[in-house]
């Protein structure tokens, strides 16, 4: 599996170069992370680590495969009604504009799942993508979702079909956002014109949903396991198609230099 440590190191930095935030917290949900990597976190200004390891996981029973349980993960930030209002962010997020305008987006509000040919939908809405939530903690929603998860099968998606099926089925008001708020690099190729639209006008968040940039080149960089040769030959692929977004990645990644206490990541 991934480990997504770099890339939330990457996202802190995005958001303290581009979003024009005075203040922000950065609360991160981990699971699995080193010693080393979540006192790394822990030691950033404006950073709170809350550590799952000692919780269980969520949806164990329902046949998910491990890369689908760590998603559930997600549906912890639920309980964290110490908070009036979160907006949640995938580590796999790149934030690349103003973000003052979310001080004014209400609970809740998503952007949609352009990730596929056809918009998915479930039951009369479309679908909206879970890497991008502005949310409401609340104990009763988090009882809610995981009731949900319980009744599930599952096919693609994982907290994903959990969250859109519990926002359909008790009818939740959901605002929709612009897809620039969760530009998903998968639609790149699908929704082309949108895609270079969104690209010239201003991108808030760029969601790396097909490769992880900090895995170029450690043979981490598609996420399904396939053969080695398919998977070097996809590596080029993807790092041809992506040129501009790992780029944008990279300058990034290289905007502040924070010290690593292991580069074991
Ligand atoms: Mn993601």
């Amino acid at each position: 599996m991934i480990c997504f440590f770099p890339g939330i190191l990457c996202l802190y930095k995005s958001i303290i170069y581009n979003s024009q935030l005075e203040s922000f917290k950065l609360v991160v949900l981990s699971r699995g992370l080193s010693a080393n990597n979540e006192s790394t976190l822990r030691q950033l200004p404006g950073v709170r680590v809350i550590n799952l390891d000692k919780l269980d996981g969520l949806g164990a029973g329902t046949g998910l495969n491990a890369k689908k349980m760590f998603n559930m993960n997600k549906l912890y930030l639920f309980g964290l009604d110490e908070y009036e209002k979160l907006v949640y962010l995938d580590a796999d997020m790149l934030c690349l504009g103003d973000l003052r305008p979310l001080e004014h987006i209400e609970p809740w509000a998503m952007a949609p799942d352009y990730g596929q040919n056809v918009g998915a939908s479930v039951g009369q809405r479309m679908m909206f993508n879970t890497g991008v939530m502005v949310l409401r903690p609340c104990k009763e929603t988090f009882g809610n979702l995981v009731k949900t998860l319980r009744g599930m099968r599952f096919g693609h998606f994982a907290d994903q079909a959990v969250i859109n099926k519990y926002l359909n089925d008790d009818s939740v008001p959901v605002e929709c956002l612009h897809p620039k708020w969760n530009l998903i690099i998968s639609n790149k190729h699908i929704n082309k014109k949108m895609y270079s639209d969104i690209m010239k006008s201003g991108v808030k968040f760029m969601h790396f949903t097909k490769i992880k940039p900090w895995a170029i080149g450690r043979g981490l960089l598609v996420e399904k396991t396939s053969s080695k040769v398919y998977l070097h030959a996809k590596d080029r692929l993807l790092r041809w198609r992506f040129k501009e977004e790992i780029a944008l990645w990279k300058s990034a990644d290289a905007s502040m230099r924070i010290e690593t206490a292991s580069s074991a990541v």
